[in-house]
């Protein structure tokens, strides 16, 4: 999954100044800075589809996938991997870390990280939110937290299909989790992800041209629509819990996990 639990914590742990990034590169002088990875295979893993090219058909056609796995995902892959290519500091951090407090960040690699570094997580999530086992409704622990923050399912359908439809230009609708635990849907433009601004992606929908219009063409609603037959629940639940357990959440009342 995007998220494991100690990745997560990482994360949190750095937003709340636990640790910063500032403290652990400039531990080293600029000059060891210069040095070439120390690791053999990439320092950002390029994930497989937990599935076939086509398992998502008829909703997201296997042409889609193709491009949007092997082309754009592997970019945003290979160009992250050689942002962070003479910062070995930095190399040490997930990538969920590595884009949670980018003014930390040397000036020089911001706005690739930002963009890239960005379009590696939240499409690293993307692939794993989806499933052709998908659909339906949340149940348990998530659906809960969405009755509790929506008042009902299918107006917090509207709401995130509406952020959807709407985003201007490139970018991604969210379903996101704040410090105290409340749900909120929101939309980025462009790569940037929800942990750059202190949020958390319980789950989110990539609505740039390049994940619909192959099958949909302009019709962007239509992609929005379809989507829900193949929404992975079970996994978004998952990082909803990863999410809520975090000690930033702590001043929340925990009741709501038993
Ligand atoms: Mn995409």
């Amino acid at each position: 999954m995007a998220l494991n639990r100690r990745n997560f914590l990482l994360v949190l742990g750095t937003t709340a100044g636990a640790i910063t990034l500032k403290s652990i590169y400039n531990s080293n002088p600029a000059s060891a800075e210069t040095s070439r990875s120390p690791r053999n295979q990439e320092t950002y893993e390029f994930t497989a589809l937990p599935y076939d090219y086509n398992a998502l058909e008829p909703y997201i056609d296997e042409q889609t996938m193709r491009f949007h796995h092997d082309k754009h995902y592997a970019g945003y892959t290979r160009n992250l991997n050689k942002a962070v290519d003479r910062y070995p500091s930095l190399q040490r951090l997930d990538a969920e870390e590595l884009i949670t407090d980018l003014d930390r960040l040397p000036q020089i690699i911001r706005r690739t990280v930002r963009n890239n570094g960005g379009g590696y997580v939240n499409h690293k999530m993307f692939w794993e939110i989806m499933s052709p086992d998908g659909g339906g409704e949340p149940r348990g622990r998530l659906a809960r937290a969405i009755i509790r923050d929506f008042g009902n399912f299918d107006r917090f359908k509207e709401s995130f299909n509406q952020a959807a439809r709407t985003r201007f230009g490139s970018g991604w609708a969210w379903l996101v989790m704040d410090r105290d635990g409340k749900l909120s849907v929101s939309d980025t433009l462009n790569q940037d992800s929800p942990l750059m601004t202190g949020q958390y992606p319980v789950m989110g929908l990539d609505v740039w041209e390049h994940a619909y219009y192959l099958k949909y063409k302009n019709a962007r609603g239509e992609y929005i629509n379809n989507w829900w037959n193949v929404v992975n629940w079970r996994e978004i639940e998952k990082r909803y819990l990863l999410g809520r357990r975090s000690p930033v959440f702590s001043n929340t009342n925990n009741s709501s996990l038993s």
